[in-house]
């Protein structure tokens, strides 16, 4: 394990990265959804295949919700079994992008009636953090306009304010609201929060227990994401990170497969911000898996994150500093490549194994039969998709 110091080895261990229920799910393009054999038919199946993820890479210890996609009737008999396979229920996330009421806005519709509808909806989401246990209420809005003069843009972010304060009021203990940007889709002339900016200013006028949920896919290509993290970061206002990578748009795409050196800077400034292990910044993956398998998929991301995160933990902070400060701009930015060139893979396998980890998370669950066990098993019933 030369590479890997105790040190670092100690900090990998603290790592937790959440899992999107709907991620076990069908999903698709606008053109077709791919069923896939085996194919969870209720909430009950996502988080039982949630738990191969964790019990394969000891990575991934809670479960996102959505609602209306993973109601059901008894939310503390989901968390005891969710519990009894080793696993928490964890953020709980909002929809108002799928109901005819919100064709044009839900929180900050020009409607009264409207937008106590969509306010009531995260009610509801709050009573079930109280049962399911969930610390975080995730809300993106798919609210905006698609022409010049359609809206009151600025009339819109007064209402978000006042829908955004009553869901806040709600909120007890260490519960929090995250608010995720976007900068575009499905309305593409504006979109009411498009980005960090304007959320950071709709939960900074919340108070502390309102955060910014950063979703790497939901910014133009060629942002620079590592900066708003920096920034959000040193504003103490990084509440959560929904992680995927993108070619295009919204890809929603397998997390360090468009650009593994993306995702090692992220975490490099994630690392210097304080950001890793640290109770306020949640890690959660948003992605979902059209023609790959999904259980599969999910571990994939999960050792993506997890090798990305070794290798900014071993970058020579003293080294680049003293490049910094000399103005040696050659050797700073050799000292990031070299972290980055670094193949920490083997060194984690071995690591897995004293840990009593599958040394490759991938095989272990290829070889343990689940996937064949659950196309057999799960015929009958609707599978479960985005949106269903
Ligand atoms: C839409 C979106 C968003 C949410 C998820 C449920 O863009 O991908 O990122 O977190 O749906
Ligand atoms: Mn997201
Ligand atoms: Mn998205």
């Amino acid at each position: 394990m030369s590479t890997l110091s105790p040190a670092v080895l100690q900090t990998l261990e603290g790592q937790a990265i959440e899992l999107p229920s709907w991620a076990f799910g069908n999903s698709g393009t606008r053109f077709k959804v791919f069923t896939t054999p085996g194919t969870p038919r209720d909430p009950f199946e996502k988080i039982a295949d949630a738990a191969q993820v964790n019990r394969v890479t000891a990575l991934a210890p809670s479960v996102a919700l959505h609602i209306p996609w993973d109601k059901v009737d008894d939310y503390a008999g989901l968390r005891a079994y969710a519990q009894d396979l080793g696993v928490e229920l964890g953020t709980i996330n909002s929809n108002t992008f799928q109901d005819d009421d919100y064709k044009f806005g839900a929180l900050t519709h020009e409607d009264p009636v409207v937008r106590q509808k969509a306010i009531d909806h995260h009610l509801e989401c709050i009573d079930i953090m109280d049962a399911t246990g969930s610390r975080d209420l995730k809300i993106w809005l798919a609210e905006g306009s698609n022409y010049p003069g359609q809206a009151d843009l600025r009339g819109r972010q007064d209402r978000l304010h006042e829908s955004l304060e009553k869901i806040y009021a709600r909120l007890t203990g260490e519960q929090r609201l995250v608010l995720e940007y976007k900068f575009f889709e499905p309305s593409f002339y504006h979109t009411d929060v498009p980005d960090w900016g304007t959320s950071y200013v709709q939960v900074a006028a919340l108070g502390d227990k309102a955060m910014v949920c950063l979703d790497t896919g939901h910014h133009a290509p060629g942002t620079n994401i590592e900066f708003i993290v920096m920034q959000l970061l040193r504003l103490g206002k990084l509440g959560s990170f929904d992680f995927n990578s993108r070619f295009y748009a919204d890809d929603d795409l397998i997390v360090g497969a468009a650009d593994p050196f993306q995702l090692f800077r992220i975490l490099f400034e994630v690392i210097r911000g304080g950001g890793l292990n640290n109770p306020d910044v949640a890690f959660m993956l948003d992605q979902c898996h059209n023609v790959e398998k999904k259980i599969p998929g999910q571990i994939r991301s999960v050792l993506n994150v997890q090798e990305m995160t070794a290798r900014a933990l071993i970058v020579d902070q003293d080294a680049l500093r003293a490049a910094q400060v000399s103005g040696d701009v050659l050797a700073a930015n050799a000292v990031l490549m070299d972290a980055f060139y670094t193949d920490i893979r083997p060194a984690l396998a071995e690591w897995r194994e004293t840990r009593g980890l599958p040394a490759d998370p991938m095989a272990a669950f290829a070889a343990s039969g689940y996937q064949e066990k659950i196309e057999a098993d799960r015929v009958g019933g609707v599978q479960a998709g985005w949106g269903a």
